[in-house]
């Protein structure tokens, strides 16, 4: 419910009410030398809904994939942008054409809901929202070109965003947040084209390159980013990805410390993960915007991702509802604490 709130016990102090013992009625002798006291109010942080989170997965699932240039993709987006629109977001989106590898062109939108936009001062979240056009990865090899599900790889994140975007509308934080939902991440170089990978190192994350040079407001600004990708598989282990350390190594300590302090440490590891090339390695190096990726690893699977990855597997069955939470409940309260 919307009202009630978890209030953050670690910043929790003083209750003022009652000042420095002093009573009605007793009249005070001496005045006391003034001891300065510094109340700071307490740090009220939503409580996060997985259930909420889980059916705006279910919802964009229902919709089909959703790649670039087909009709279940466009639908899609007008949900997305409806949905924070409702709640409160001045809501811009990127219309453009983006040339895949493959010579493929994909009418793309970027969707960048922006909350409290008059604020200097701002948090950026992020997440891709298309879904691969291929399940190149799936053991059965007739499905390799095919578009699959895409409830962890696409569904996940933005299914989180539109939860924290709901808390937003009704309890304002002290910064303003964007949250973007790039589109064309999952475009990139086919399994069967693996040979030609250094010509096609940037195949994906086109729309986040195409945000990352065109930012929605010029010379866009924000104290940092946090990408949330395939962030909703039970048993989920989150490393600190090697392009977050390299270019945000205080974002990824303030996130993993919050993580854990939340009860969260058997998702959010103490560990070094690979780099991965993923939409927040453009915003890093590209605009020079410090922005993490919190991405589960599984060094067990075939691709790294776990074993849904890339497949047709990759649908509600792969959603598990304590891993949304505790990605969630860590984002909010990260968001919530800044000053
Ligand atoms: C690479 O596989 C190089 N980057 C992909 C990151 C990704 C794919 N995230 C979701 N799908
Ligand atoms: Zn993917």
């Amino acid at each position: 419910m919307n009202w009630i709130y978890l209030l953050c016990t670690s910043l929790l102090f003083i209750c003022c009410g009652t000042s420095s013992g002093k009573q009605q009625g007793v009249k005070e002798e001496q005045p006391q030398e003034k001891v300065q006291t510094v109340v700071e109010p307490a740090v009220i942080v939503p409580i996060f809904d997985a259930d909420s989170a889980y059916s705006f997965i279910e919802a964009q699932v229902n919709f089909g994939p959703r790649v670039p240039s087909t009709i279940t993709h466009r639908r899609c987006g007008d949900y997305l942008v409806s949905k924070l629109e409702g709640y409160g977001a001045a809501v811009v989106t990127q219309d453009v054409e983006l040339k895949a590898y493959n010579g493929d062109l994909l009418k793309a939108r970027n969707i960048i809901a922006q909350f409290q936009p008059e604020k200097q001062e701002r948090v950026m979240l992020c997440a891709h929202w298309d879904t691969r056009p291929w399940a190149d990865t799936d053991p059965d090899k007739a499905n390799h070109y095919k578009p699959l599900p895409g409830a962890n790889d696409g569904g996940s994140g933005v299914g989180v965003l539109l939860e924290i975007a709901r808390h937003l509308a009704t309890v304002p934080s002290n910064v303003g947040v964007d949250i973007i939902l790039f589109d064309a991440e999952d475009y990139g170089l086919h399994e069967n084209d693996s040979h030609l990978w250094s010509k096609h190192r940037h195949s994906w994350a086109l729309g986040s390159q195409y945000w990352s040079i065109n930012p929605h407001i010029p010379a866009y600004n924000a104290r940092y980013g946090i990408l949330l990708d395939i962030v909703g598989a039970p048993g989920s282990k989150f490393l600190y990805e090697g392009y977050s350390t390299h270019f945000a190594l205080e974002i990824v300590n303030k996130v993993w410390q919050w993580a854990g302090k939340l009860g969260y440490g058997n998702y959010f590891v103490n560990e070094e993960g690979g780099s991965i090339t993923d939409d927040h390695y453009y915003v890093n190096s590209i605009l020079g915007l410090p922005c993490i990726d919190i991405i589960n690893c599984d060094p067990d699977s075939p691709n790294g991702f776990g074993p849904y990855h890339h497949t047709m597997k990759d649908d509600m069955q792969w959603i598990g509802k304590s891993t949304l939470k505790a990605v969630g409940q860590t984002v909010l309260t990260v968001i919530y604490n800044e000053k």
